[in-house]
């Protein structure tokens, strides 16, 4: 098979002459597919020097685009058919995004060279070897993650990862904005969030548990037009931005900002990783501090969900505070845990004002997660299986098979990483369905998530490293059908696609592990800390 990545449900090949696109090529479309082609035709003038004019819908062109594409009942949006025969290239999709899925695909069918941005002198050949493939996406729910709390990444980076997320037909980029060790989103009326909070004295050097620190101040944060301008960029190419806002737990960063959120005494943002003992406290002060952040983080963020976190918040705090104590009297509850439950119910309901829904890690189910709230399964598999059951739609980031800040092997070869091993292979076998969750509850799994969470990567060469050649994994295991893929098959399509992220400037793992030297310069003390504004 050609090599496309996710790998298609049919490609077949077919008789006949190469589609050629010559040095003046022309695209038809819709009014509602301009978006579509104009994104096409500005890669072929940047990656292979053509000169693009565009038609209207159904007249003969080149490249046509067109909707309408008939799709099997309860089928997840997303569906195309491109077809390469007879001189043209037609793509026909279910909606504007099927139409984007088949641009990707068709990209992938021209030379890796034409992947370049810059305006190179123009390729001298582009030809299409006559294919059919039809195609369509296995889950809605295509997730990947970043924490920029932890390192600070510039707006370009988060850029360039829509870009190949999209490229990968990923569709969901889960922003995780805050955190102990910074607050990366201004909120106007709290601006100590970002003055304060976006700030920390030092970062922890080397492993955590080797207690050493670099001794270099590390920040930075977004402006509103950062984020209205990635928000922009990742619709045009069908993602949305999923924002989240860590509470009540890994708030240390704005209670260092606002003492009086937290349990009294000063806190600066913390320069150590792992879980603090320092959580939100549960006057109404401070649930009003929450809706009011999250008032102002949504009206960044347009898309219907909003992650409010919910993981790892230690209760130590709460078991001395008189207003939890009145809670608990108050709602009959005989357990801490159950605090939290009251807290996400607060939040639940002022979102859904906001005509939004909560996702949380799965710690919120400890509390009884609210009705319509999503829960993200990180604690392995369980969270979502029982999150299923209780009838919570589901997205499944099991941290064994899609923690990407886990390293690729146990090899000394690779970077300084937090613990665990998330080979390619472990990640291309995920399968976001369990057999554990019964028959009746399988459509609560909306999908599935990578993680690349940043403690130990400052740079975004290292966050590529990572994310790279297992992010192409995992894109097979959410876009393609679970039957007929195998490992072997994958990375014997890999390389021809690894050269297309390589002229793309990605800075991937090879498939025999890094290069010498690759590795070695996210050890190097200059590289930790310090980036941002
Ligand atoms: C657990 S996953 C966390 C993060 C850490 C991560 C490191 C989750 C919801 N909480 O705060 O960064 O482990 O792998």
């Amino acid at each position: 098979m050609a090599s496309v990545v996710p790998r298609p449900i049919s490609l077949s090949a077919l008789g006949g002459e190469p589609v050629v696109l010559s040095e003046a090529v022309t695209i038809s479309s819709p009014p509602e597919l301009e978006r579509e082609a104009r994104w096409f035709g500005r890669l072929l003038e940047e990656g292979a020097g053509r000169r693009v004019s565009f038609r209207p819908g159904g007249e003969r062109a080149d490249i046509s685009l067109s909707t309408g594409l008939p799709v099997p009942a309860l089928s997840v949006e997303g569906a195309y058919r491109l077809r390469a025969a007879d001189g043209a290239v037609e793509v026909v999709g279910d909606s504007s995004g099927g139409v984007f899925y088949g641009l990707q695909s068709l990209r992938q069918l021209l030379p890796p060279a034409s992947f370049r941005r810059a305006r190179l002198a123009q390729l001298p050949l582009l030809a299409i070897d006559p294919v059919e493939i039809e195609d369509r996406p296995r889950f809605s729910w295509r997730g990947v993650h970043l924490d920029v709390s932890r390192h600070f990444m510039p707006k370009a980076f988060l850029l360039k990862l829509v870009d190949l997320a999209a490229l990968h037909k990923l569709n969901v980029f889960h922003l995780h904005l805050t955190d102990d060790q910074g607050w990366r989103v201004p909120v106007t009326k709290y601006p100590r969030l970002t003055e304060v909070g976006a700030w920390r004295r030092e970062s922890s050097a080397g492993h955590l548990l080797e207690g050493r620190f670099d001794g270099t101040p590390h920040g930075g944060f977004y402006s509103p037009e950062d984020l209205a301008e990635v928000v922009c960029y990742a619709a045009e190419r069908h993602v949305s931005v999923l924002p989240e806002v860590d509470v009540p737990g890994h708030t240390v960063a704005a209670i260092a900002a606002y003492p009086e959120l937290g349990a009294g005494g000063e806190v600066e943002v913390l320069t150590r990783w792992g879980i603090s003992e320092h959580v939100l406290n549960l006057d109404e002060a401070t649930v009003q501090f929450c809706r009011d952040v999250v008032d102002e983080v949504a009206a960044l963020f347009p898309g219907e969900y909003f992650h409010l976190g919910g993981d790892e918040c230690p209760t130590a705090e709460w078991a001395g505070s008189q207003r939890a104590a009145e809670i608990m009297a108050e709602n009959g509850f005989s357990d801490l845990r159950q605090l939290q439950g009251w807290f996400t119910a607060q939040m639940a309901e002022h979102l859904a004002g906001l005509g939004r829904r909560l996702v949380g890690w799965d710690e919120i189910l400890e509390g009884g997660a609210p009705p319509g709230s999503v829960v993200m399964s990180w604690r392995g598999e369980d969270g979502g299986i029982a999150a299923a059951a209780a009838g919570h739609d589901v997205v499944m980031a099991p941290q064994e098979w899609l923690y990407f800040d886990w390293p690729y092997s146990t090899g000394p070869e690779e970077p300084l990483a937090i613990w665990g091993c998330t080979p390619l292979e472990k990640v291309y076998g995920y399968e976001p369905v369990s057999p554990r969750i019964p028959e009746a509850s399988r459509h609560h799994v909306l999908g599935a998530q990578c993680q690349l969470w940043t403690e130990y990567v400052s740079s975004a060469e290292h966050a590529e490293y990572l994310y790279f050649p297992r992010l192409c994994a995992f894109a097979e295991a959410v876009w393609s059908p679970a039957s007929g893929r195998s490992f072997g098959e994958f990375t014997a399509r890999l390389p021809a696609h690894l050269e297309r992220l390589e002229a793309l400037g990605v800075n991937y793992r090879p498939l025999a592990g890094p290069t010498p030297g690759q590795a070695r310069i996210w050890l190097d003390p200059r590289q930790t800390g310090g980036q941002g504004r």
